[in-house]
């Protein structure tokens, strides 16, 4: 999508008191089109899939949020995240649609705040339209005229970029080509990211970003969807004959990822998150460069999956879920 040099800033509350700069057209043409407030996936659940042919104007709310909640079975952790989700809630949209984003900084929160988004064509991702200080709300228009999976994520400078996304501050957006993708029976996200925590700690304890650990590239937690046991105790669940579609990105903040089904090749694997190239076939092992994402699709039989990167010690630290299918 194209920055629509579209931009206001509020303070949160204060809805009408918003200031708009000049509006160069660019979405000339949309105007008229149905303005829908968007739909949005937490994980391992996504939005709908898109069944207007027509394009839109998508509203969507999110919210920058920093708060304790349970990295692993054994601790919490303090998290910076969008709508006090890791990963951040998924945004399903098609090409064409004008999306206008609504980011709101908690009033609570220490930090300002911003979204890059990956979807975006211009400078920043969208970041310098979208930064918000705390108890404020900011936001922009956007065309989408790029097809893909894509990741969004803070890039906050202060106190460090990989700070914002180390905690939490990621999410994936869905952008359908036209004619959208091809049904499928189930659809799932899943984001693998690391978590770099200060050494020494115990049982009970609230975690803390290491920065030192960051530079090191040693994480003490690799999780899927914010959590280091959540889809083992929580599997996926599907029938057998159904085709399984999974959306899968990768925030790193470091890490190149590697994405396994241990019981068969995935069918079909949308590398590096093109949605409008023919996929690959028969792919065992997908790769998931730090900042992309993959979709891959499988048809399951009745048993217990189980997907995992499959770099050994990062499933000892949470990179391992399980499929079940009835
Ligand atoms: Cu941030």
């Amino acid at each position: 999508m194209s920055i629509s040099f579209s931009r206001y800033v509020r303070t949160a509350g204060l809805v009408g008191a918003f200031i708009m700069t000049p509006y160069l057209g660019i979405n000339a043409g949309v105007v008229s089109a149905e303005t829908i407030k968007a739909q949005l996936g937490f994980a391992p659940n996504v939005p709908p899939p898109i069944k207007r042919t027509e394009p839109a104007n998508i509203v969507v709310n999110l919210t920058a949020d920093e708060w304790t909640a349970p990295l692993s079975d054994d601790n919490n952790y303090e998290f910076w995240g969008f709508n006090k989700s890791v990963p951040g809630p998924m945004i399903r949209v098609m090409v064409g649609d004008t999306v206008e984003i609504r980011m709101k900084n908690n009033k609570d929160s220490k930090e300002s705040h911003n979204i890059d988004f990956h979807a975006i064509t211009g400078p920043g991702g969208g970041a310098s339209l979208l930064n918000s200080e705390p108890g404020q709300e900011s936001g922009g228009k956007f065309k989408m005229i790029i097809p893909g999976i894509f990741l969004y994520h803070c890039a906050t400078a202060s106190p460090s970029i990989p700070e914002h996304v180390a905690n939490g501050m990621y999410g994936t957006i869905i952008v359908e080509p036209a004619g959208g993708l091809k049904p499928v029976d189930k659809e799932f996200q899943i984001t693998e990211s690391e978590f770099y925590t200060k050494e020494g700690y115990s049982k009970g304890d609230t975690l803390e970003f290491s920065y030192e650990n960051g530079l090191d590239e040693r994480p003490s937690h690799v999780v899927y969807n914010g959590h280091a046991s959540s889809m083992v105790k929580t599997p996926l669940r599907a029938k057998a004959g159904e085709t399984v579609r999974i959306f899968f990105t990768n925030p790193g903040p470091n890490f190149v990822d590697s994405f396994q089904l241990l019981e068969q090749p995935f069918d079909r694997v949308y590398t590096e998150g093109s949605l409008n190239a023919p996929p690959a076939e028969n792919v065992k092992v997908a790769k998931v460069p730090a900042g992309g994402a993959v979709v891959v699709e499988f048809k399951v039989k009745a048993g217990t999956y189980t997907f995992v990167d499959p770099v050994k010690d990062r499933q000892k630290q949470g990179a391992l879920g399980l499929l079940k299918v009835d």
